[in-house]
Parts: C-alpha cells; structure tokens; sequence
C-alpha cells in the first residue's frame, strides 16, 4: 500500500484538502435528508464514505486536466472544483443548474473545469477519458485526464477496451477504480470472485497501486505518482481505491438487506475525515472554522435551489443535440 506522510503538503494543501472531503460529506448528508422529506426529485446515489478518494485523486491534478466520472458522481465534482450551488439546482432540476435543470443528478458535468460528467452508464467515463487523453496527445497539450469506474463498472466489457487503448496508445489517463464492496447489491466477492481488478488492469501492461479509499494521504500519493507519469509521457497507470459506501446504493429504493451485521457503524468508524483530521494535525479551531464555512454554503445552496425557478419551456430543447 502507498504511503506519503502529511509532512509532503504544506498546510494549505492539508486545510484544502479537508474542505474538499467536508463539503462532499455535508452536500451528501444534506441531499439524503432532502430525498428523505420527499424535496427532491429523480434517481441520486451518494458518495458519503469514498471522499478521500474523489479528493486525494483530483487533488493531484491541476486546471486543464480533466475527469470522466460515475453514477455516483457528487463528490468527483465538488473535488473538481464545481459549483454547489449550480449543483443543487441541478439537482432540484431547477435553471441555473450545472445543466440548466435537465440532467439531473447523473449528468452533472462542467467543461471550463473539467469535468466531463457524471454518467449513468456504467463505466461510461472510461472510453471518454481515453477520448480527452487521445486529444491531449494529439494536440501536444499535458493534460491528463482520469476515468472514476467503480467495482461492478469494471467488469463492463468498455472498460477492458479503454485499458487497453490506453496502453496501446500509451495515453496520458489515469483509471480510478473505487471498490466499495458492491455493485448495487451484489458483493465484490461474487461478481469479482473477491480479485482484485489491479491484477487485470497489470495484464494490459500497466502499472497498478492498490490503496486504502479511506486514506487520503495514501490515495494522494498514489495520484501524484500516477499523474507524474502521464503528464511526463509515460503512459497510463491504474489505482483501486477500497472505500465502503455509508448510504445505500441509491436514495429510496435500498433496505441494505445484504450489509452485514454492522457493517455501516464499522465503515463510519474508519471515516476518512477523523483520520486524515489526525493524520493531518489539523486542530479542533481548524476543523471548526471550515466545518462552520461549509454548512453555510450548503445551506445557502438548498434554499437557492428551492427557490429557483424551473427552467422555461423554450428552453426544452437547447443543448440536447450539439453539432460541431
Ligand atoms: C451499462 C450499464 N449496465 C447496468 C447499469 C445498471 N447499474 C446502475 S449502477 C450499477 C452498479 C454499479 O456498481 P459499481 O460500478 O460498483 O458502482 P457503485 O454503485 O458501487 O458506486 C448497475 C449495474 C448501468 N447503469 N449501466
Ligand atoms: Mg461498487
């Protein structure tokens, strides 16, 4: 497993990161008791558990290189620098939303800061990350960019396809697979027999880091290294973050009659911001003051949101079709 101590970031750098992890914790929390008091539309699948991931892995990149995400696609956003505010009103499918209202939870997407999309097919982000990687190659630019796939996602036939391109083509890509221990209900000991999808993403010919999701220092590090080596012309690399999911697989439809016995108090014991508040050194007054800042912004982003208004009914049909 990697390793990298606090010591490699600057306190800024630790502070950033911890606002980052707790702005996707507080929006999660916040959209569940919003699904749940029957506010909000459509089909949302929380992220609450896996931040350190989202925010070691975008972490490592800087603006101009870009993200392909998932379903589950909230905290790759937030970690990319995207609007809360936009993305709330996205979520109330109400105008001025990352996609003026009509996509929706798993189609958020933000170009000028490079995220390329939530997608609600599985494993859908990895060809369009190999797309913007081919671009960037092309064109001479160094930017790298990094698909999100989770662990059921990784056995889609695309994904293999995208793993191998991008050895081929050796392209500056990053693959980020995020095992949280289920495809909607099945277990990763079933429907991976309990392999890791490292082993396969080696056989295509590349290098491949297996580290603790809940870690963000070990995910950081893992990054750093996997983005080095695309942005410098050394092709692609694989990281499989483990990190558990704290809410079902989606809002409303999940009883979690699969979990074991308690398994979410044992995930929310291993919660990724108390470790990295310690392994950080981050004290109590530096925790409060981001903590305080992110439920204002929070707030202020529903109540934005609920007031918003739907989006005009002329505007039914702008950005549906783009033509180039
Ligand atoms: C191509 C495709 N097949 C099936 C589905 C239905 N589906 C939605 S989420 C999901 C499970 C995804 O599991 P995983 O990739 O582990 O992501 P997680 O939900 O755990 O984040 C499936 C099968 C889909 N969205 N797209
Ligand atoms: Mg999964």
């Amino acid at each position: 497993m990697a390793t990298e101590s606090a010591g490699t970031l600057g306190r800024e750098e630790l502070i950033e990161a911890y606002r980052v992890m707790r702005t996707i914790r507080a929006f999660e929390e916040r959209v569940h008791a919003e699904f749940g008091s029957g506010e909000l539309p459509g089909a949302v699948h929380l992220y609450a558990g896996q931040e350190a991931v989202a925010a070691g892995v975008c972490g490592a990149l800087v603006e101009g290189d870009y993200i392909a995400s998932t379903h589950r696609g909230h905290g790759h956003a937030i970690a990319k620098g995207c609007d809360i505010g936009a993305m709330m009103r996205e979520l109330y499918g109400k105008a001025g939303g990352s996609c003026n209202g009509k996509g929706g939870s798993m189609h958020i997407a933000d170009f000028e800061r490079g995220m390329l999309g939530a997608n609600g097919v599985a494993a859908g982000g990895a060809p369009l990350a190999c797309g913007s990687a081919l671009t960037a190659k092309i064109l001479g630019k160094r930017h790298v960019s990094v698909a999100f796939v989770g662990d059921g996602a990784a056995n889609q036939g695309s994904f293999a396809e995208s793993l191998n391109l991008a050895t081929v083509w050796q392209l500056p890509v990053v693959f980020v697979v995020e095992d949280n221990g289920y495809a909607q209900a099945t277990g990763t000991r079933y429907h991976l027999r309990g392999l890791d999808v490292a082993r396969r993403a080696e056989a295509f010919g590349m290098p491949a880091a297996i580290v603790d999701g809940t870690d963000y220092l070990a995910v950081r590090a893992a990054a750093d290294a996997a983005v080095e080596r695309a942005r410098s012309g050394g092709g692609p690399s694989f990281i499989e973050c483990k990190a558990g999911r704290f809410f079902g697989h989606m809002e409303g439809f999940d009883q979690q009659g699969y979990r074991g016995e308690g398994e979410v108090d044992r995930l929310r014991a291993e919660d990724c911001l108390v470790r990295f508040t310690a392994a950080a050194g981050l004290s109590t007054e530096d925790v409060n003051g981001v903590d305080v800042t992110v439920e204002a912004a929070v707030e202020v982003a529903v109540a934005e949101a609920k007031a918003a208004p739907a989006p005009e009914a002329a505007e039914l049909l702008t950005d549906v079709y783009v033509s180039y």
